[in-house]
């Protein structure tokens, strides 16, 4: 909801400046501000921002991700926290560590995390969640009764980010990930890191 609001003014501010070039009088403060605006609803001009559940020690060359299923009920608690359906997207540096704390606080169903290639839609069923980067997927994640347990679970897993490119961090217990269970996992080989929306 804030974010098609914000597209919507967005769009709104672009039309108005639009109308406003055939005035007498310009206007150039409000056209930076809009364009710069507008870059997050296109998706990939915009660089990430910190968040605090996004850690990164560029010394170290490490990122830690504390990544939380069903914080809030948002997509049915079927989210990462509070995003789904590819609304969010993790970056981190190519050639990081990345340590990532698994917790799922949904009070009812299992859930999973792995860095899986990014695709335009996922299947409800998985045969199987081949994770992109070796390590980068929780245990038994295509099981809705074997994977990370609701109520508090945790699993913790570690991975190089060795390869730049976008992928996603997918729940692939059945059902969730093509319900939405999704967001985007970028490693950037521009160094830029935390979280893009
Ligand atoms: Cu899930």
């Amino acid at each position: 909801m804030k974010r098609s609001m914000m597209t919507t003014v967005v769009a709104f501010s672009l039309f108005a400046c639009g109308g406003g070039s055939n005035a007498d009088t310009p206007s150039p403060a409000p056209a930076p501000a809009a364009a710069t605006a507008a870059q997050p609803a296109s998706g990939s001009a915009a660089s990430a921002a910190a968040v605090d559940w996004i850690a990164v020690d560029d010394g170290a060359r490490t990122v830690t991700i504390d990544l939380v299923a069903g914080s809030t009920d948002a997509n049915n608690r079927w989210n990462f926290n509070g995003y789904a359906n590819g609304e969010a997207t993790v970056v981190v540096p190519a050639g990081y560590t990345v340590t990532l704390n698994f917790e799922n606080l949904d009070p009812v169903n299992y859930h999973s995390v792995g860095v899986l290639e990014l695709a335009a839609s996922y299947p409800a069923v998985f045969d199987q969640a081949m994770p992109v980067f070796e390590g980068a997927i929780t245990t038994n994640a295509t099981s809705m009764a074997e994977s990370t347990a609701p109520g508090g679970g945790t699993e913790t897993i570690s991975f190089t980010a060795s390869t730049a490119g976008e992928y996603a961090l997918v729940c692939p217990v059945p059902a969730h990930a093509v319900t939405g269970m999704w967001i985007g996992f970028e490693v950037s080989a521009s160094g830029d890191s935390g979280l893009r929306t």
